[in-house]
């Protein structure tokens, strides 16, 4: 998978895409992420991305020039790509959203800022808009990340060996159990006995329990809706 990402802060996004699984994927030839300065598309010499909008107001509107030339840059004829602007007025990201977005063959990543974009960006350069949640951002970036990291470890191959895809198959949308480690006391705080008793019966009911009762306590909507969380396809 190809995934390009515009903005005008590349470095608030290149450390995020260079550490952990994104790095697997992309040093395996996994996906391929690009990111590009929107500035490179302008044309004038102070390099300007924005302006007051029409109408007057309060805040400064992204000019349409530098995002057509980015966009089409970026794609010669043959191989369009999917153009996702990500904006507080897009689509809820949720793990269904995410997995269309992992099934493109292109992915084109646009971080808008200031006030805005002018509209003529959204009714004639993308394809889709995207939102990670009802809380303010000062720019698409972090939403950028946000999106990037659920698609690319949706790929094949990109979790590798270490990561437990049957068990996550079974989580079926319910939150996780509570997980524990050595020492088996600390701090007076023991470790659930059932854990340390061998009998993976009782702990796989436990641990069953345990994630449908704080499902139910912290996230009574996953219970109601059926949606499924899971990372398998199968
Ligand atoms: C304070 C300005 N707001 C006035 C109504 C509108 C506004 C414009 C631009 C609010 C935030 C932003 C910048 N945010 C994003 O570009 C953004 C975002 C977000 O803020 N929250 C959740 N998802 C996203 S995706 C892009």
């Amino acid at each position: 998978m190809r995934i390009d990402v515009i903005t005008i802060f590349p470095p608030l996004l290149a450390g995020a895409f260079e550490h952990s699984i994104i790095k697997r994927a992309r040093d395996g030839g996994i996906v391929d992420i690009q990111i590009h300065d929107l500035r490179e598309y302008t044309d004038d010499r102070h390099r300007t991305v924005d302006d007051s909008p029409y109408g007057g107001g309060a805040g400064m509107v992204m000019k349409p020039e530098p995002w057509f030339r980015a966009v089409e840059s970026l794609r010669p004829q043959g191989n369009p790509g999917h153009v996702v602007l990500l904006t507080p007025q897009g689509r809820r990201l949720e793990q269904r959203l995410v997995q269309e977005m992992a099934a493109e063959e292109r992915l084109i990543i646009l971080c808008g800022r200031y006030e805005g974009v002018d509209e003529r960006i959204r009714e004639h350069l993308v394809d889709d808009e995207v939102s990670i949640g009802d809380y303010i951002l000062s720019g698409g970036e972090p939403a950028a990340a946000v999106l990037v990291d659920a698609v690319v470890r949706l790929q094949p191959g990109a979790l590798g060996s270490s990561h437990s895809v049957v068990e996550e198959s079974f989580s079926d949308g319910l939150l996780e159990y509570p997980q524990y480690t050595r020492p088996p006391e600390f701090r007076g705080w023991r470790v659930p006995e059932i854990l340390l008793s061998g009998d993976h019966g009782a702990v796989e009911r436990w641990r069953r329990e345990q994630q449908i009762e704080r499902t139910r306590t912290r996230r009574p909507d996953l219970l109601l809706t059926g949606d499924d969380v899971s990372e398998t396809t199968s």
